[in-house]
């Protein structure tokens, strides 16, 4: 496989400052590495350059934040998703969680290119399905998948959205803090939901399993987006937005080890670290080993089996 690495220092989308490190934190944690030892072949793109934000882009909402600095970086992270994904897997490294809305409508653009539908996995303890509208923090790391879903109210001042993913090919797996806007939101747009009591009462392979196996059934192709805080804050400390009750180690290995043996991942988003949260950089290199997994690296060898 030839992996892309984009690095997003994207941090205005979050409630503090911090995830501009992000890129660096995973690089020097040793991605790279990681990657081309299981034999892939690795190409750091660099940093994305924001385009230029558009003066005095204002809106009703009052709350919101940096809507012109995220508008502006949107639409650089897309251009980038576009064309990292015409010969390669891209990997974007936040940066906070608005990188998504640049990365998720970057790939869909691609896959609707290529005639595939676009699946979403979105790994994180939130679904971010806030609209401009909703958004009580003002926080635009809130409203990444609402927008790439195609919801309302986002025209005018994010970037125009070539190919929005149909919201019922997104999944999203970890929830539990979701606010009122967004319960009622996912429910009427027909996302799939497993939040942490489903993963409790269920286990987590066989919600997995289901979604994969409807990915595989419409040969779609899979963009996986990675919220540091999907994890138990015991094992993640480096996120600003920890809620206690999250995926354990294994859990979350074993997504990335069922995600390889799919052979559907066609781009992964690793976003809000903030090292300036971390301890002695223990996230970024569980964020480094889950991606290994992902990409190959198991336990033991396993007989071929279907999943
Ligand atoms: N993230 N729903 C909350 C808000 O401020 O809108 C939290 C958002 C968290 C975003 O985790 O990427
Ligand atoms: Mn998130
Ligand atoms: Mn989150
Ligand atoms: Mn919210």
């Amino acid at each position: 496989m030839h992996c892309r690495l984009v690095g997003a220092p994207v941090q205005d989308g979050a409630g503090r400052m911090g995830c501009d490190m992000g890129p660096s934190a995973l690089r020097a944690a040793g991605l790279g590495a990681a990657l081309s030892e299981l034999g892939h072949h690795v190409t750091d793109m660099g940093t994305v350059a924001p385009a230029l934000a558009r003066p005095g882009l204002a809106h009703g909402n009052a709350a919101l934040k940096a809507l012109p600095e995220i508008c502006a970086w949107t639409q650089a992270i897309a251009e980038i998703a576009y064309t990292a994904s015409a010969d390669a897997m891209p990997i974007f490294l936040g940066g906070d969680h608005s990188i998504s809305a640049g990365s998720v409508s970057g790939v869909a653009r691609r896959a609707a290119e290529q005639g595939r539908p676009l699946f979403v996995l979105w790994l994180d303890a939130h679904p971010d399905f806030h609209t401009l509208e909703t958004s009580a923090s003002g926080n635009l790391h809130g409203v990444p998948l609402a927008y790439a879903a195609g919801q309302a109210g986002f025209e005018g001042y994010f970037p125009e959205l070539a190919a929005p993913v149909d919201p019922t090919r997104i999944c999203t797996l970890g929830l539990r803090s979701v606010d009122p806007a967004e319960r009622c939101a996912l429910h009427e747009a027909g996302v799939s939901v497993h939040d942490m009591r489903a993963i409790d009462e269920y286990g987590i392979a066989p919600l997995l399993r289901a979604f994969l196996e409807r990915v595989a059934g419409q040969n779609g192709m899979l963009h996986v987006s990675l919220d540091v805080d999907f994890l138990d804050p015991s094992i993640a400390p480096a996120v600003g937005t920890t809620v206690p009750g999250g995926a354990t180690f294994r859990e979350a290995h074993l997504v990335m080890e069922m995600l390889h043996d799919s052979g559907l991942v066609s781009s992964l988003d690793l976003v809000e670290l903030n090292p300036f949260l971390d301890e002695r950089g223990r996230t970024a290199v569980l964020l480094v080993d889950l991606t290994a997994s992902l990409m190959g690296r198991r336990i033991m060898d396993r007989p071929t089996r279907s999943h």
